[in-house]
């Protein structure tokens, strides 16, 4: 970018103001929900079954004088499983050097316990604080006045803004709230990235995703997506991806690729046409599936798939 050209460093305009936003609550409240709402596009993957954020995903949106750069967590989770302790770890690591901090509750499932846990860390760390009442949607309004008068006894929040990520209703004045308390500062991503993570990234996790939606019980959990190949052919408008579902055990292998193939068609289908809208770009996707023994506990397995 030419930075003389450049509006936002011009002398003549208001001050540019950025900071990082980190994303925390429970897992499941709708974090990356709210995440992809506020971007108007889809860079975290949302499925009905917790904890499905493994990596931390940041997600940009800038502005005229404005970048906001959105921290999306991993859920706080008892440390009982390596994952779990890896979990903690991150969003641990994700409040740390943020300007504020967007607490999401689910209205209709309350975890008074996990909140408990989040507030004491928020205490700690001392930045300020909104809280999103998120899926409103699914609740009578009278419902969330004796909600708000309980959790604003207990913690300071800046703001109390009842949202539905879904639907997009209230997230405008989350923004507003944010703007308020951005601090002045630099243009940390160019205004055209949406995302931190790479195209590779992106694919795996749509992939995932498709995998905590359609596979049943610990399926989901004992997956993990690699892409081996990634080629982005411009000549040919097209991009190549090669990835890899890797899973514990050889009898999820057959439930993955399932009968006849069908499973995994259909979430190459699914993933490719998502990709290739988020894109605009043919996408050629080949999806393979191997069984990585007991990788979930295997500390080298979990470097590999860059989970630690
Ligand atoms: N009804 C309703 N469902 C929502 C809303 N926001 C998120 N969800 C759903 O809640 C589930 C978890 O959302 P997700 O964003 O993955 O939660 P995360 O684990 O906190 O990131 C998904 O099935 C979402 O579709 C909302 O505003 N209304
Ligand atoms: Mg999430």
């Amino acid at each position: 970018m030419d930075t003389d050209t450049d509006p936002h460093r011009s002398g003549t305009q208001a001050a540019f103001r950025s900071g990082f936003v980190a994303i925390i609550g429970a897992p499941n409240v709708g974090k990356s929900t709210l995440l992809n709402q506020l971007l108007g596009e889809k860079v975290a993957i949302t499925t009905p079954k917790p904890q499905t954020t493994r990596r931390q995903i940041r997600g940009i949106l800038t502005g005229n004088n404005f970048q906001i750069v959105f921290v999306d967590t991993p859920g706080i989770h008892d440390p009982k499983r390596p994952l779990n302790r890896i979990l903690v770890h991150w969003a641990t690591q994700a409040v740390k050097d943020v300007d504020a901090i967007l607490f999401v509750v689910d209205v209709t499932c309350r975890r008074r316990g996990q909140e408990f846990a989040i507030l004491d860390l928020l205490r700690k760390i001392r930045r300020p604080v909104i809280l999103i009442l998120n899926k409103i949607d699914r609740v009578a309004k009278e419902t969330l006045l004796p909600l708000i008068n309980e959790l604003k006894d207990a913690y300071p929040f800046e703001a109390i803004i009842p949202v539905s990520a879904r639907y997009g209703s209230g997230t405008d004045y989350v923004l507003d709230e944010i703007l308020r308390m951005l601090p002045e500062g630099p243009q940390f991503y160019d205004g055209t990235i949406i995302t931190d993570q790479s195209r590779e990234n992106l694919a795996a996790e749509f992939i995932r995703e498709k995998i905590f939606l359609f596979a049943h019980q610990e399926i989901p959990y004992s997956t993990a997506v690699e892409v081996e190949d990634f080629k982005d052919d411009p000549g040919r408008h097209i991009i190549r991806i090669m990835a890899v579902i890797y899973v514990e055990r050889p009898s999820q292998k057959g439930i993955i690729i399932g009968k006849g193939g069908h499973f995994l068609k259909k979430i190459g289908v699914l993933v490719r046409q998502e990709l290739e809208s988020l894109w605009g770009r043919k996408v050629y996707l080949d999806i393979r599936v191997k069984v990585l023994k007991e990788w979930s506990k295997n500390k080298q397995a979990l470097r590999r798939l860059g989970l630690m």
